[in-house]
């Protein structure tokens, strides 16, 4: 270190450095992983806002062999005059005086922030070492710092360059010390990356491994459609409803606003926000406008053209929302941050702007392309049907006198005791089943519910079919519990619910089903054992005037095995319930002497949960995958 020129302001510098590095947590949040590459971010920050002020278009970051970082630009080059305050060269005193950054420089568009507003010095005091190289006018300047923020060499002219040549490039390798790591992660970083890229248009952002000697050439990300791509790379194994992207902007007393959008089939909202390239996962103004906006347009718009008739209530925010996947972002010079984890924008003015260009821009597009715009409606129609299908099929199932609705359809026979202790109902599949379990069955504790036909509508399902299936409402108000809010487990009026199901692949879909609600929405009643699944003989087998029925293929070579001569015995196989009649069915799976009834314990019911959305889940490839691998049970499946 050179310190002839050591005076009182390098002290200074050096203790605000060194308060970085005695509570780094307060400077970059953590010192874990997660704190190792936000000093990436705080680095590649001042290389963005040159490409925000107009005078940048690329940024290269690359991990090298130790795992130092090195981000270069092409930008302007960071000043190399002295600066008149600290009389150290600009560079120096971005790197080494704390909150710099932002504060020098005339006139400059600054808008990306890091998380916590701290910029270069902050990465000098936390480094083992840092290089800054800069090109300007023809020269290449240099300056390095070590330990900690020191610096070891003061900008120095070190060669030179072609004339046009300008940019900055910085390498700084985190202090061991500080971190509880010091290995960077690509994916983490390229994740980042390519969002940067989608937020700032037209910048072009590569991201390179040299720690991988194949690898040379790195990955490129540069979007010329911006936030546009990235709702057509987040839509990408989805279906869109619409052939283009909604793409509006506006920009309003330096503060610029766009937003791109596209519905899609599915029933899920993909919504991420952003300032100043940060997101704000709790939303705030510029997300608020927007949402406001859409709802009020589609709603006026279904009004005007006779889709949403007098009598009908409106589109709610829900909605408008089921299926679309949009990308919010505003960049402002003076964000105000909100929240416990500030991750919401405060700034009310935002709230404005966006109403204003989201409204005007997309009543233009309904107008515009009315055949996309009736797609839209639909879509939106269909989820507030869905909407009011779902609240009354809550209502009824928690309305009083529910039961009675459901005796009333002639379904449920109930038990005559009222205590759950000894109470258990049959979910029986099939009405020949069920009628035989009702005239056979133990009408003081035993209550049966005949599921008539296919209650799994092969329809893709989400709550409120569920909900919208009378099979399965009429279970739930035969439970007593309630559902979702509602739900307790206290009023549950079986303490066995026992699903009786034929042993074929009809039989397992129903089980897998039933398990599947449960497991969802009634889960309480699986942990506390409450759930079993009945075992109907597999075999009857007569011999001479005696019979036996036998549940396994084990059960029936031993049984055969103990016959004294082996050549007067007929083998029935049980196809289904029906196939008993009512005396050999209630005997042998129903009657508590000598049924066998398997208890479903979490594991289970988890399972047919995964089996349930590998089969009805919206991902292709995984159901092609899992029908291919269980060809010979779901044969019969109409998926
Ligand atoms: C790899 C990191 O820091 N690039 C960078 C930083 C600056 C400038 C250009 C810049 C800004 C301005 C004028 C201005 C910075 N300058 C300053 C300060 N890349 C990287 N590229 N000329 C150049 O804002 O007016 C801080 S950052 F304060 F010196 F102007």
């Amino acid at each position: 270190m050179n310190n002839e020129h050591y005076d009182a302001s390098d002290i200074q510098v050096l203790e605000g450095l060194e308060a970085v590095r005695k509570r780094p947590g307060m400077y970059i949040g953590t010192t874990d992983v997660k704190g190792l590459h936000h000093l990436v971010w705080e680095i590649v920050d001042n290389s963005i806002d040159e490409a925000l002020a107009g005078f940048c278009n690329n940024i290269e970051i690359i991990i090298n062999k130790d795992n130092s970082i090195t981000v270069k630009d092409n930008g302007r080059g960071i000043p190399v005059g002295v600066h008149p305050k600290t009389g150290l060269s600009t560079v120096e005193t971005v790197y080494t005086v704390l909150h710099a950054g932002g504060k020098f420089g005339g006139g400059g568009y600054k808008v990306s922030g890091g998380l916590h507003g701290v910029g270069a010095s902050v990465v000098n005091a936390l480094s083992s070492f840092v290089t800054v190289t800069v090109y300007k006018e023809g020269k290449i300047y240099e300056a390095k710092f070590a330990n900690g923020g020191k610096t070891t060499q003061k900008l120095t002219v070190i060669g030179e360059c072609e004339n046009d040549r300008t940019g900055t490039t910085v390498t700084f390798k985190p202090d061991p010390n500080i971190f509880d790591t010091d290995i960077y992660d690509y994916e983490t970083l390229k994740v980042r990356t390519r969002e940067l890229a989608f937020l700032n248009k037209g910048l072009m952002l590569t991201l390179r491994d040299d720690r991988d000697d194949e690898d040379t050439t790195g990955e490129t990300f540069h979007y010329e459609g911006g936030i546009s791509e990235y709702v057509k790379y987040l839509n990408a194994n989805k279906t869109p409803i619409q052939s283009e992207i909604i793409h509006l902007e506006g920009e309003e007393a330096g503060v610029m606003f766009e937003v791109a959008l596209q519905y899609n089939t599915g029933y899920n909202e993909n919504i991420y926000s952003f300032v100043n390239n940060i997101n704000t996962h709790d939303g705030g103004t510029h997300e608020e406008g927007v949402k406001r906006a859409l709802t009020r347009v589609l709603n006026n718009y279904a009004r005007k053209n006779n889709i949403l008739k007098e009598k009908d209530a409106s589109l709610t925010g829900d909605d408008v929302k089921e299926g679309l996947t949009m990308i919010v972002s505003c960049k402002h010079p003076n964000p105000q941050f909100e929240g416990q984890t500030k991750g919401r924008l405060g700034n009310s003015e935002v709230r404005k702007l966006a109403d204003k260009v989201f409204s005007e821009g997309f009543e233009r597009y309904l107008l515009e392309h009315p055949d996309e715009a009736k797609l839209i409606l639909e879509k939106n129609m269909t989820a507030a049907r869905a909407r009011v299908a779902a609240k009354r099929a809550r209502e009824l199932t928690r309305r009083k006198g529910g039961l009675e609705l459901t005796n009333q359809w002639g379904k449920l026979a109930d038990c005559s005791s009222k205590n759950p202790a000894e109470s258990e109902i049959f979910i029986v599949e099939g009405d020949s089943a069920g009628g035989q379990a009702k005239q056979g069955r133990d009408a003081k504790t035993q209550a049966i519910l005949p599921l008539r036909g296919k209650i799994l509508n092969v329809e893709k399902a989400r709550l409120d079919r569920i909900l919208g299936n009378e099979e399965i409402r009429s279970m739930i108000t035969a439970f007593g519990t309630g559902i979702g809010e509602d739900f307790d487990i206290n009023k549950l009026r079986y303490h066995k619910i026992i699903i009786m199901t034929d042993a074929d692949v009809d039989g397992s879909h129903i089980r897998t089903l039933l398990l599947t609600l449960f497991y969802r929405f009634f889960r309480p009643i699986i942990e506390q054992g409450h759930v079993f699944v009945a075992q109907p003989p597999l075999y009857k087998i007569t011999h001479g005037k005696t019979f036996k029925f036998v549940l396994t293929d084990e059960e029936k070579d031993e049984y055969i095995a103990s016959l004294p001569e082996k050549t007067k015995y007929v083998i029935q196989r049980n196809k289904g319930l029906g196939e008993m009649d009512k005396e050999e069915l209630c005997l042998t799976t129903m009657n508590i002497e000598h049924r066998t009834l398997r208890k479903i314990t979490i594991e289970d019911a988890m399972l047919a949960d995964q089996v349930f959305e590998t089969l009805m889940g919206e991902e292709v490839e995984p159901r092609r995958k899992f029908i291919e691998d269980n060809a010979q049970y779901v044969e019969n499946l109409d998926i």
